[in-house]
């Protein structure tokens, strides 16, 4: 069973590698799109703090990994699940509900974010620590 997951997965933190564990145990390989730097510009109006090349680069080394592509855009989501053959997307919870229409296509799940971290928040406490960045 092949799982596909999607991420910007900047600033790489431990409620990363818990989704991206729990995703794979779903099935017997993992399959993540990473969303490229020009996506997360188009989304947040903002670059990622790490390179789409690093952040990809991050998240291949990991042992429950196993391939990792660009997510070039939002809208691509049904044609990379096709195109990767994924039997199950899975998402953490921030997206609950936003990815029902793929239940054509395979099985959705979402799991519960873990609590008390976010690379927004770790972008705040080394600003505040450092006022001058
Ligand atoms: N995540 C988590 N717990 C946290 C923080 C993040 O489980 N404390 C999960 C998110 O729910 C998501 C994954 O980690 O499933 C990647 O999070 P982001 O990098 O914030 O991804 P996002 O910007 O939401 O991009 O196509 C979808 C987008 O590319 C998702």
């Amino acid at each position: 069973m092949r799982v596909i997951t999607f991420g910007t997965f900047d600033v790489f933190h431990v409620g990363h590698v818990n989704i991206l564990e729990r995703a794979r145990s779903f099935g017997t390989e993992l399959y993540v799109g990473v969303s490229s730097d020009q996506l997360n510009y188009s989304k947040k109006g903002r670059y990622p703090v790490y390179s789409e090349e690093d952040r990809m680069r991050i998240i291949s080394a990991l042992a429950c990994v196993d391939f990792v592509f660009s997510e070039e855009s939002l809208e691509l989501k049904a044609e990379y699940i096709k195109h990767y053959n994924a039997d199950i997307l899975v998402m953490g919870d921030d997206w609950q509900g936003k990815f029902d229409e793929f239940k054509d296509i395979c099985d959705v799940k979402y799991l519960p974010r873990t609590p008390s971290i976010s690379t927004t928040e770790i972008i705040e406490v080394v600003r505040h620590k450092n006022p001058t960045k």
